[in-house]
């Protein structure tokens, strides 16, 4: 980031608390002034709508005012503004940036870059489509808002600049286990915006383990009748509805965040085979399973029972989300002899294609060669990598949550009160210096991103996950979006301290680490 010292905003402009780190910001000789009166001024399409709303209902609460929102076809009035007054916020569909036409594959990368401009007659976000103009809005709230001084909304005079941005991956993710321990829907729903601030754009849900089973299906009450109500420990369970769903793939649609359901099967199970006995040998269910082992739990492919489970209970997933992903699990089946794991998996990706889309699954679906532009997960870096990299020679896209860098459930160091420590500590420096694509020798354009996993053996409250989740999920974003060149500890930290005000905002209780002078 090019950030000589800034003196009209009384404050350095390495300071700019800007998480992810864009790729080019500058200061430039000028000023622009935000108050009471500041209008946002957007072309009137679909997409962009939920952008502007919250842009302008975060304006708002941090000028003082309800910000008002023109569209200039309409409203000449942007044109017509007099000097001396309160500047507005233009964003501009670029059209000359925009691909030609929307992609027929629902999955292609659509272009997230932006550009901001701020001088004396305004701020300009300007971007190819409304993902990138949702970018820009995040990046110039963060510039605006001072979460330290919340409930004092006040005038704030930006520094002219310019700053060119966008992502170096597609996927951004962050994954929620909610099979261990459940998270309610406004928890999912708090999480979503503190991702969308960080500029992550997928969420992964975990629905189903042998804890619980999270998600309520019509083709099969008994999942949640029976096992919604288990966790971890005996904790307390709980389930989406279907309408649950829906508005948390509503919310994450309105924040550019795309929804993956993951189905875990044909291990991590024992939540279905405690609900349907015909999903066991001699058709008496399992007991429900509370601890924390992994690897027992398994389904069976001979029974008549197993495909019609498959097939239903994903293809029904596939209909409450609106992405083009479903994710089938496929960890750690450790009971299961090869070629019966390979037909099973087989059933899981084959029932997604009939749901028309695209199936995500852990690193060890490599070994069922599964189909050209299936994404395969990679967490293990004991063993597996070298499934993964064939796998990608032959058409399957990687994304990367390799443990000991994206596993947000490991302990920070040895004293931390929560967290596993099974691929060693996770401090937040280690989340934050690797680079994804040093990590895999990959073919060209398969590495698809990166996704945060947040597992919840340990995790049985929302200020839990936040400890966990907070401030390394920073690190994991950055780590995503900004080109590993362009990254250094040094200058995160900084930003990150200035950052983190937004999160004890909204009430979360995250970390104060040490390696960060908070
Ligand atoms: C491994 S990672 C698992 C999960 C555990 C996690 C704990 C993966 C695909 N499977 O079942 O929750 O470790 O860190």
């Amino acid at each position: 980031m090019t950030a000589p010292p800034d003196s009209s905003h009384g404050r350095p402009a390495a300071s700019v608390p800007l998480v992810p780190r864009p790729r080019f910001a500058a200061i430039l000789p000028g000023s622009a002034r935000l108050a009471a009166g500041t209008a946002v001024v957007a072309p009137d399409v679909p997409g962009v709508a939920p952008v502007v709303r919250r842009l302008a209902d975060r304006l708002g609460a941090a000028l003082g005012g309800a910000v008002a929102v023109h569209h200039p076809r309409h409203d000449r009035r942007w044109a017509a503004r007099r000097p001396g007054r309160p500047v507005d916020v233009q964003l501009v569909l670029d059209s000359g940036r925009r691909a030609a036409e929307p992609p027929d594959d629902p999955s292609t990368p659509v272009d997230e870059s932006f550009s901001i401009t701020v001088d004396d007659h305004g701020v300009v976000l300007s971007a190819a489509t409304p993902a990138g103009l949702r970018h820009a809005s995040t990046t110039l709230l963060t510039l605006v808002e001072r979460p330290e001084s919340r409930g004092r909304p006040r005038p704030v005079d930006l520094p002219a600049m310019r700053v060119e941005d966008g992502p170096v991956f597609a996927w951004r993710g962050l994954m929620l286990d909610v099979a261990r321990h459940f998270l309610d829907v406004p928890t999912v729903l708090a999480v979503l915006e503190v991702m969308a601030d960080l500029k992550l754009n997928r969420l992964h849900l975990h629905l189903s383990d042998d804890q619980g089973w999270r998600v309520q299906l019509a083709s099969r009450p008994r999942l949640t009748e029976a096992s919604g109500s288990t966790a971890v420990n005996g904790d307390p369970g709980g389930f989406y509805t279907a309408a649950d769903l829906r508005r948390i793939v509503h919310a994450a649609a309105d924040l550019g965040i795309v929804v993956v359901p993951e189905i875990d099967t044909p291990g991590h199970v024992n939540a279905a085979t405690h609900a349907y006995g015909e999903l066991v040998p001699g058709g008496v269910p399992t007991d429900a399973y509370t601890g924390i082992d992994v690897g027992f739990s398994r389904l069976h492919a001979d029974l008549p029972g197993t495909a019609p489970f498959v097939g239903d209970v994903l293809g029904e997933v596939a209909g409450l989300v609106d992405g083009p992903w479903v994710h089938v699990g496929g960890d750690e089946a450790l009971t299961l002899e090869r070629e019966e794991y390979v037909r099973l998996v087989r059933l899981a990706l084959d029932a997604v294609a009939d749901a028309g889309r695209a199936a995500v699954a852990w690193q060890e679906v490599a070994r069922a060669d599964p189909p050209p532009g299936t994404v395969l997960q990679l967490w293990d870096e004991r063993e597996g990598a070298e499934e993964v990299v064939e796998a990608a020679r032959r058409g399957a896209r990687v994304l990367l949550s390799p443990a000991s860098r994206t596993y947000l459930d490991l302990k920070y160091d040895a004293d931390f009160p929560l967290g596993l420590e099974w691929a060693g500590h996770l401090p937040l420096r280690q989340a934050y210096e690797w680079n994804p694509l040093d990590a895999l020798d990959l073919p060209d354009g398969s590495l698809l991103g990166v996704e945060a996993c947040l597992w919840t053996e340990t995790v049985r409250s929302r200020d839990d996950l936040a400890a966990l989740l907070l401030p390394r999920l920073a690190a994991v974003a950055e780590v995503a979006w900004s080109p590993a060149s362009s990254r250094d500890w040094a200058g995160f930290r900084t930003r990150l301290a200035a950052f983190a005000p937004r999160w004890t905002a909204a009430g979360l209780a995250w970390t104060r680490t040490p390696d960060v002078a908070w």
